[in-house]
């Protein structure tokens, strides 16, 4: 009985950090030609890293260089998101 109840609060706290790690809901980040780095979140929004890891501020609707020359149009400005993300994962 013991090793049932020590089980689940195994179970509980692995699923905890799992939902932890899954909030900063970040799909995937794009390196652009100018040093900058563009993160993608789930939604489709946009957040905008600087050449020096700190969040910057880009208006909805910006275009971007990929480093491999692809355009990307900018959707959402997630300056706060960003942020949480880079003190996550610094
Ligand atoms: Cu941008």
């Amino acid at each position: 009985m013991k090793n049932v109840i020590l089980i689940a609060a195994l179970a509980t706290l692995a699923s905890t950090s799992a939902i932890a790690v899954g909030t900063t809901g970040l799909d995937k980040s794009v390196a652009l030609a100018d040093g900058q780095t563009v993160h993608i979140f789930a939604d489709g929004k946009m957040g905008m890293e600087g050449r020096y890891g700190q969040p910057v501020f880009m208006p909805a609707g910006a275009t971007m260089k990929a480093a491999d020359g692809r355009a990307i149009t900018m959707v959402g400005n997630e300056t706060a998101r960003v942020g949480a993300l880079l003190r996550i994962a610094p």
